[in-house]
């Protein structure tokens, strides 16, 4: 079993339409551990560093504009396997793409509204939960019951 940590963040879109709690649902019903959760504004120095590899895009202004319009949460979810299967259970970048079952493809229609967004890679997470967090804002508790995250 290995212990991995990902980035998962409720977009701007997520939070005005209210699914910051459907989202924290499925995370924890996998059995996956909430060990940092913030809500901000994010500033697009941040964003900036958050999506320096798409910065050749055409779609990276509005990316950036959209980000940086409301409020998102931010937490960092622990477990076996967790990047993966985060990257699973959000879906395809494109809403349209996005199969039934997974956040985006219950909750969106559009690649520029998606709801979520979840590290890409055992790298990344751990670059962007340095980039959105304070080591001092991870949370280390440990599980009373045996399930899945306790592993
Ligand atoms: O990791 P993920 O969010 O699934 O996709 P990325 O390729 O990293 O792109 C980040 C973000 O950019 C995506 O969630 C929506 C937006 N975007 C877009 O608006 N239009 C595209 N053609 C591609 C991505
Ligand atoms: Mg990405």
């Amino acid at each position: 079993w290995t212990q991995e940590r990902t980035l998962v963040a409720v977009k701007p879109d997520g939070v005005q339409r209210r699914l910051v709690g459907a989202v924290i649902q499925r995370f924890e019903r996998r059995g996956f551990k909430l060990v940092a959760m913030k809500m901000l504004q994010a500033p697009e120095r941040i964003l900036a560093e958050h999506y320096q590899d798409l910065q050749r895009k055409p779609f990276y202004p509005a990316l950036i504009s959209y980000m940086s319009s409301g409020p998102m949460v931010a937490m960092v979810w622990e477990g076996h396997n967790v990047v993966h299967a985060s990257r699973a259970m959000i879906g395809h970048t494109d809403s349209t793409e996005a199969a039934p079952g997974t956040i985006r493809g219950d909750f969106s229609i559009h690649i520029s509204r998606n709801i979520i967004h979840a590290s890409d890679s055992v790298e990344g997470a751990q670059r962007e939960i340095q980039l959105w967090f304070q080591s001092s804002e991870l949370v280390n508790w440990s599980d009373g019951a045996h399930h899945s995250s306790s592993y």
